[in-house]
C-alpha cells in the first residue's frame, strides 16, 4: 500500500531506523530525516543497511521535498504538533507513526500494553508469559520497551502474539491499531510539557483502545480515576483489576492474596509474598493486569502462575545493584516522573540518600516530597530541574539538599553522605534527556559506579 509512495521518517534514532527497513520492504522512496543540525548525512546513511536507498537530509528539510512527501512517519520523539507536522497535515500527507505503520505488516494477534507507570514491568511479565504458552520464538515483545515494533513485525505470523509496550507519544499518530487485548494501568500527570494538559495526556492513552470493539478487552485499573471512569465509555469490554477493593467481577488484592471474582464468586490465585518476587504495590498492581491480559489470550492460570513465581524485577526499576560499606544501593533509573518516584520510596526500609533531578516535562514535585516520610536523609539534586526542585523541597520545610553538576560528583557525593545501615537511592522523578540519550544509559552509569567502589 506504500508501495512507490515517497515516505519522509522523521527522526533518526531507533524507531526512525526500523521504520526505514519497513517502508524498504513495502518498497516505498525513502527520505530519512533528522532535525538535529549537529548530525551529518554521513552519520545518518551509517545507521542504515548497506543496500538501504534512502535520502538522508539533516537539520532544515528543502521546501521541494516537504511538498513532494506522500506520507510521513513520526519517531515517538517528534512532536505532532511542530510546524513542519503541522503544514504537511495541512496539505493532507497521511501521517502516522512507527507502531501504526508496524501495525500494517501484522500477522498475528496484539496485546498492548500503556499507562503512566509499571508498562515495563508488565509488557515483560506479559511477553514470559506468552513464551511460556506458545514457545520463545512465537513471542515479540516490542515498543516502548526499546525494541522498535518496525523491526521485529514481518517475523510475525497467524500463530504469533506481539506484546507491545506503547507510550502516549506513540498513541498520538496510530489510526487502526487494533489489539486483541489493551491495557492502561494507571494515568497520571507525565509528559505535560509534550501533551500541554492532562485531558489530552488522558486522551493519547485512551486512544489505545480506540479502533477496539466489544469482542475485545482492556484492562483497566479500578483505582485510578481516569482508568475507571474510561471503562464507562471505553469501546472494547472492560476488565478491571484493584489493589483496594473487592469487586463483583474482575481481580483484586484481599489481605495478602490476589483474588479473582466471577460474578462475586471468588478464587484464590496467589500470596504475594510466597508466590511473587517483585516487591511493592505498584507490582501487585502489575502482576494482577498481568494476570487479566493473559487470562485475556486464553492462557491457562498455571502457565501465568507459574510464570509470575519465577519473575524477577526488571533492569533499572526499583533494581537492587549491591551492598558496599554497609550501604544499600538502589537503581530506579526508569522513576522518570514523580508518581514512578514516589513507588521507588515506598520500597524503600532504611534512611535514604535520594538522587533526583534531570530533564523539565513541567511536573509538579509536591507529592513526591511530600512522600519523602522522614525516610529521606540527603536529597541530592541535579540537572536542569534541580533549583525547581529544591525550592519545591524547601517550601514543605525539607531542607536536607546538596547539589551536584555532573554525575560523577553526584555519585561521590552520595557515597560521602551515606552511613553504614543507609540506602541510595537513584530514582529521580525526571527523564534523563539532556545528559544522557535514555534512563538506561544513566541506570547503567550508576550501576558501574556502584560496582566499581571498594
Ligand atoms: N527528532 C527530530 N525532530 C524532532 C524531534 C526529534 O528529528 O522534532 C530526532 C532527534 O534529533 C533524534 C531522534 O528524533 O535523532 C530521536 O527519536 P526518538 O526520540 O523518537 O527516539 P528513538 O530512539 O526512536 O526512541 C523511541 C522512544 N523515545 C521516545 O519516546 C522519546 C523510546 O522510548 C522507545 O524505546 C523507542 O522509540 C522504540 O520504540 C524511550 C522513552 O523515553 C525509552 N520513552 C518515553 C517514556 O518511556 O517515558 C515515552
Amino acid at each position: 500500500m506504500l508501495e512507490g509512495q515517497r515516505c519522509l521518517v522523521i527522526g533518526s534514532g531507533i524507531s526512525g531506523v526500523g521504520a526505514v527497513s519497513l517502508l524498504k520492504h513495502f518498497g516505498a522512496e525513502i527520505f530519512f530525516y533528522d532535525s538535529n543540525e549537529k548530525l551529518t548525512i554521513e552519520e545518518l546513511q551509517g545507521k542504515l543497511p548497506a543496500d538501504t536507498r534512502a535520502t538522508c537530509i539533516v537539520g532544515e528539510l528543502p521546501g521541494e521535498i516537504e511538498e513532494c512527501i506522500e506520507t510521513a512517519v513520526l519517531s515517538p520523539g517528534v512532536p505532532t504538533d511542530i510546524p513542519l507536522v503541522n503544514r504537511m497535515r495541512e496539505r493532507g500527507v497521511h501521517i502516522i507513526g512507527e507502531i501504526e505503520l508496524a501495525y500494517l505488516a501484522e500477522q498475528g494477534s496484539v496485546v498492548a500494553i500503556t499507562g503512566t507507570n509499571g508498562k515495563t514491568t508488565t509488557t515483560t511479565l506479559v511477553g514470559e508469559i506468552m513464551k511460556a504458552h506458545l514457545g520463545e520464538n512465537k513471542v515479540f515483545v516490542v515498543g516502548n520497551i526499546g525494541n522498535p515494533y518496525t523491526l521485529e513485525v514481518l517475523g510475525t505470523g497467524k500463530d504469533t502474539v506481539t506484546v507491545a509496550e506503547i507510550s502516549s507519544f506513540q498513541l498520538e499518530t496510530t489510526h487502526t491499531f487494533r489489539p486483541a487485548v489493551s491495557a492502561i494501568l494507571n494515568v497520571t500527570p507525565d509528559h505535560l510539557n509534550r501533551h500541554h494538559t492532562m485531558e489530552a495526556y488522558v486522551e493519547a492513552k485512551e486512544e489505545i483502545a480506540a479502533c477496539q470493539t466489544k469482542a475485545e478487552i482492556c484492562v483497566l485499573n479500578y483505582e485510578n480515576e481516569y482508568t475507571r471512569s474510561f471503562g464507562d465509555r471505553c469501546p472494547a469490554t472492560p476488565v478491571y483489576f484493584s489493589s483496594a477493593r473487592a469487586l463483583r467481577d474482575g481481580y483484586y488484592l484481599k489481605e495478602d492474596k490476589i483474588v479473582k471474582a466471577v460474578n462475586g464468586q471468588e478464587t484464590v490465585l496467589m500470596d504475594i509474598h510466597e508466590d511473587m518476587k517483585l516487591v511493592g504495590i505498584c507490582n501487585v498492581e502489575n502482576v494482577m493486569a498481568a494476570i487479566a491480559i493473559a487470562e485475556g489470550m486464553q492462557v491457562p492460570m498455571e502457565t501465568i502462575l507459574a510464570t509470575i513465581r519465577s519473575f524477577h524485577a526488571v533492569e533499572h526499576r526499583i533494581e537492587f545493584v549491591a551492598t558496599k560499606g554497609g550501604v544499600d544501593y538502589y537503581n530506579d533509573s526508569k522513576g522518570t516522573n514523580p508518581d514512578a518516584a514516589i513507588q521507588g520510596i515506598k520500597a524503600m526500609s532504611k534512611p535514604t540518600i535520594l538522587i533526583g533531578g534531570g530533564y523539565d516535562k513541567q511536573s509538579d514535585y509536591d507529592e513526591w516530597i511530600e512522600s519523602f516520610d522522614g525516610k529521606v536523609k540527603w536529597l541530592v539534586l541535579i540537572g536542569q530541574t534541580r533549583d525547581k526542585i529544591a525550592e519545591c523541597a524547601r517550601k514543605h520545610g525539607f531542607e536536607q539538599i546538596r547539589f551536584a553538576d555532573t554525575y560523577e560528583e553526584c555519585l561521590a557525593l552520595c557515597t560521602e553522605l551515606a552511613e553504614c545501615g543507609d540506602a541510595v537511592l537513584l530514582s529521580p522523578a525526571c527523564a534523563s534527556w539532556g545528559m544522557f540519550p535514555n534512563y538506561e544509559v544513566r541506570g547503567q552509569l550508576f550501576k558501574d559506579y556502584v560496582n566499581g567502589l571498594a
